[in-house]
């Protein structure tokens, strides 16, 4: 499966705005966990790793990220910028997080609970892994 940019519909009035995630309308599946990234320090990289079965969507529901992913074959680069666009990000992708801007909050739907076994934290275990998959 490929990844790719998902609308999130926002619904703003004088009061502000608000962004709605329904899972099963958005999303090819069901969200088990949500967990959420803050207060990184300017020029760090989160990731480096890749999930054997988990699906993701990652929103920048304030500021800015830069989301590189490597299939093992062809990295692709994504610009989060906004909280009315997330990413899905299937399994078999090594994932590099980098140019949080200052402030920003990276909120993630995952579908299933926390599992280290399903991290691969080696990138070549993660070309053998995905050259056997
Ligand atoms: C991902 C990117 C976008 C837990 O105990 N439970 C959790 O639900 C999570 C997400 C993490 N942890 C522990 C595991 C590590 O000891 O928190 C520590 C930091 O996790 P990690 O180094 O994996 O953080 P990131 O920001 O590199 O990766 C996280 C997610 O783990 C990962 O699934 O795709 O965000």
């Amino acid at each position: 499966m490929q990844p790719g940019l998902v609308d999130v519909p926002v619904l703003s009035d004088a009061l502000g705005s608000i962004g709605v995630v329904e899972g099963a309308v958005l999303l090819p599946f069901d969200v088990k966990r949500f967990y959420f990234i803050h207060s990184v320090p300017a020029g760090a990289a989160r990731g480096s790793h890749a999930h054997r079965y988990l699906h993701q969507l990652v929103l920048a529901v304030s500021g800015s990220v830069n989301v590189e992913l490597d299939d093992g074959v062809t990295v692709q680069s994504f610009a989060l910028t906004s909280p009315a666009v997330g990413l899905h990000i299937p399994p078999g992708y090594w994932r590099t997080l980098t140019d949080f801007a200052p402030n920003s909050v990276v909120a993630v739907l995952a579908s299933h609970e926390y599992d280290e076994t399903d991290y691969i934290r080696d990138y070549d275990e993660f070309l053998s892994w995905s050259r056997r998959a």
